[in-house]
């Protein structure tokens, strides 16, 4: 006898007693199951017979009730009154007026669309049907996923439906793969839902990679996609709810984090320290130094979601942590420990450049250090901290490189990115090695895949390029 999970939505009083309960998902397609769950109004509860199907309105008993009016338009109207209730576009507009005065014209061009994709994904998670969250394995995007969660659990607060079927997947791969692709169709293959799936992109996938499967898809899914990395000419969305401050005329400065936020604001919940510890996380312009707590939060979901198996990754763990004071600061004082002793090693046998502009170019073999840690901190955060600690002494003009296994990783300072110009570097090397080496990111922070026995090579052809000259 195999169960089955129905999803159902409590109907508003004009329909009917609030008891009544519409089935608007079910996991597995066998939904005649002898057993089942029906799960609605905050209840679970066991469904002795019934042959049930997407849109029956069942007793608390499972027995199927018959009405006059059409069950899609109850649907319908149960679904889009529980949305306006949540009040999306009135606390976009209160969020824009409030936001930083630095970003506030780039916020309100991207409300429009923002509120579209509240809509979106109140609009799944109310009806139960699967949503998928892929975010990338940084400080960043941990902090979407943080987000995001917040955001649903509001939902859930405010009594609209109970738990739902939110799969998390912290993402190493920057692209959206075909292995990707395949997981993500196989767990929507068993629900059954009214509305499609969903999948959310945050912090990740903007880059050609992703084109093929994202385009397979599309026409399966929705798909939310919140990013601010820079997009490769021939990058396609697909059909995706796309934001990204770049096309709004903002800059990468804009986190995902911070984007995801803003989602979570729409919906109303705050989610305002995670979007500052993003910031700081991501090094954006417009990140406050000053603010001790969003540093603190910033340093500990980097390090939950640099090992992709560690439980305290998941946002409802990471997020626990952040809200209880004492463990936030016993996890920080580590994390800091372990940052100090690896910034030490990397600082003795970091090897000096003079560059372009009488830049400063440091360059460092991660393979030398990673020995002495205990798999913290990964090669990109260290170094984003060893660029930074640089950068300071510099007064900017500082480039860092760290190479490990078959990545590099490059940091540039603000005042020369343009000059700099690391893209555009990283296209040429594109093309200097028919395509063997590639990479992607900012302007300010990229890196770039050398393959497994290239490194030499990717490397001499990057600081050729740096116009490094040995010192
Ligand atoms: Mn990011």
């Amino acid at each position: 006898m195999s169960r089955t999970i129905l999803h159902t939505i409590t109907l508003k009083k004009d329909f009917m007693d609030l008891e009544n309960l519409l089935v608007v998902s079910a996991i597995s397609k066998n939904t005649s199951a002898a057993n089942a769950t029906a799960l609605g109004h905050g209840r679970s509860r066991q469904i002795q017979k019934g042959q049930l199907n997407l849109l029956d309105i069942i007793d608390l008993d499972g027995k199927i009730q018959f009405l006059k009016i059409n069950p899609k338009h109850i649907y319908e109207t149960n679904l889009s009154s529980a949305i306006n209730a949540l009040g999306i576009k009135e606390n976009l507009k209160f969020l824009c007026d409030s936001c930083d005065i630095r970003y506030r014209d780039i916020a309100l061009k991207m409300s429009g669309m923002l509120a579209l994709a509240a809509e979106k994904m109140c609009r799944a998670y109310l009806s139960g049907t699967p949503i998928i969250i892929r975010y990338h394995n940084d400080g960043d995007g941990m902090s979407c996923a943080i987000a995001l969660y917040r955001a649903f659990m509001h939902i859930n607060g405010l009594g609209m439906c109970d738990g739902r079927a939110v799969t998390w997947i912290m993402s190493k791969e920057i692209s959206y793969s075909k292995d990707a692709l395949e997981l993500d169709l196989s767990i929507a293959r068993s629900y059954l839902s009214i509305e499609k799936p969903m999948l959310i992109m945050a912090d990740m996938g903007t880059n050609l990679d992703s084109n093929d499967s994202i385009k397979k898809l599309s026409g399966q899914f929705d798909i939310l996609w919140l990013d601010h990395h820079s997009k490769p000419a021939g990058f396609d969305s697909a059909s995706s709810i796309y934001i990204n401050p770049l096309d709004f005329n903002g800059t990468s400065s804009m986190s995902a984090g911070l984007i995801c936020s803003m989602l979570a604001n729409a919906v109303g919940t705050d989610a305002n320290d995670i979007a500052q510890a993003s910031l700081i996380s991501d090094f954006s312009m417009y990140a406050d130094s000053s603010n001790k707590r969003a540093h603190m939060i910033a340093t500990v979901v980097d390090y939950l979601s640099a090992k992709l198996d560690n439980p305290n990754a998941r946002p409802m763990a990471a997020d626990g942590i952040i809200r209880d004071e004492n463990k936030l600061i016993m996890i920080y004082n580590e994390v800091s420990e372990m940052f100090e002793k690896a910034i030490e090693i990397g600082s003795k046998i970091a090897r000096k450049y003079a560059g372009m502009n009488n830049c400063s170019i440091y360059v460092v073999d991660f393979g030398k250090i990673a020995p002495e840690l205990y798999g913290y901190p990964l090669p990109g955060r260290f170094t984003s901290r060893l660029h930074n600690i640089r950068e300071q002494k510099n007064n900017g003009s500082t480039i860092t490189v760290v190479y490990y296994k078959s990545y590099i990783s490059i940091r540039v300072s603000r005042d020369i990115s343009k000059a700099t110009d690391l893209l555009g570097i990283i296209d040429r090397i594109r093309d200097a090695s028919d395509g063997r080496f590639s990479g992607g990111g900012h302007m300010e922070a990229a890196s770039i895949k050398a393959g497994d026995s290239g490194m030499d090579e990717a490397l001499s052809l990057l600081l050729g390029y740096l116009g490094a000259a040995k010192l």
